[in-house]
């Protein structure tokens, strides 16, 4: 990436635990060479929206590099206004017209051999794997990566030399996350300056404000699990989250594994400004249905047959109603 060398960038990275791991990767690569600012979309959103374009514009850059997003393409063509756009990422996405695309996954490599965007930047850079490379595919894939034996092998080898164990990396995972579920995108933007000097898991286990967040996630869960519902059917729990943080996925986890026989159905209006978010888990006849009726909406909608997780404009909160209905 010599071409960067003495320029001004932004580098716009996801705010999970890879794409914070890949803005690192990328900052130890260039931050002693050219000027880099970090940032995050606004936390939920996978676009810009008229926030972040501002923000992105108080900056005169050169470059931006795009860090495990796909972001969509009018996002690209307003990065394209600023300066030469290099995007790297593991999300399926339609090829970009830019200065560089790389993304092994819409080249046709396997998804598996690609784990994450940590991944795709530590082979680009020729670097060796290493705790952030891990830490980006353990992040994205949890437990599921010990499915995964091609990828098990550099993070078996890897544990090894760092003398750690999986689910201490998940204990990492969990810390580092912690950050985007409390909704505080200036320190999401903050941690790949500190993540791009370390070099094993200690550091991280031992950062005070990431273990505060954990105390303060747990109670605000524990509150909603425990708080006040309504059984609109015999079959459905329906909780209204009062929590501002992201936190709806495992509180409908745990309602809905408590009541193996009902569907949770949780609603939060309190995380993203201007939208609603849905969570439904638990013995559905037809989950693709609902999210089909999403998606006709033009709202993102996503999930498996046992669970789905919806944003709807708050405009539209007759639609809680709809989808109500369409279960059993
Ligand atoms: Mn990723």
């Amino acid at each position: 990436m010599e071409e960067l060398h003495g320029k001004n960038g932004i580098l716009i990275h996801h705010w999970d635990t890879d794409g914070m791991c890949s803005a690192a990767l990328l900052l130890r690569e260039l931050e002693d060479k050219a000027t880099i600012t970090t940032f995050t979309p606004t936390i939920g959103n996978y676009y810009l929206n008229d926030d972040d374009i501002a923000d992105i514009k108080k900056h005169v850059v050169d470059f931006v590099i795009v860090a495990d997003m796909a972001l969509p393409k009018d996002s690209i063509d307003f990065l394209k206004t600023l300066g030469d756009v290099y995007i790297f990422d593991h999300h399926l996405q339609d090829k970009y017209d830019i200065n560089l695309h790389q993304n092994p996954v819409i080249d046709g490599e396997s998804p598996s051999r690609y784990p994450s965007a940590s991944w795709v930047l530590g082979e680009y850079l020729q670097k060796n794997p290493d705790i952030l490379f891990v830490l980006g595919a353990l992040g994205d894939r949890e437990k599921k990566l010990l499915d995964n034996e091609y990828a098990m092998k550099t993070v078996n080898k890897v544990m090894k030399t760092l003398d750690t164990d999986f689910d201490t990396l998940l204990e990492v995972i969990g810390l580092l996350d912690s950050n985007y579920k409390l909704g505080n995108k200036k320190e999401v933007e903050r941690t790949p300056w500190f993540l791009m000097n370390v070099q094993g898991p200690d550091r991280i286990l031992n950062k005070r404000d990431l273990e505060e967040n954990i105390v303060e996630l747990e109670s605000a869960i524990e509150c909603e699990v425990n708080g006040e519902r309504t059984e609109i059917k015999p079959c459905v729990l329906y909780r209204e989250m009062e929590s501002p943080y992201n936190i709806i996925s495992t509180v409908t986890r745990k309602i809905a594994w408590a009541n193996e026989d009902k569907i949770a159905f949780v609603v939060n209006e309190h995380f993203m400004e201007g939208s609603i978010q849905i969570y439904i888990r638990g013995p559905m006849e037809d989950s693709q249905s609902m999210i089909e009726k999403a998606k006709e909406k033009g709202y993102s909608a996503g999930g498996k047959s046992d669970v789905v997780g919806m944003v709807i404009p708050e405009e539209d909160k007759k639609f809680i109603q709809k989808i109500l209905e369409m279960l059993a």
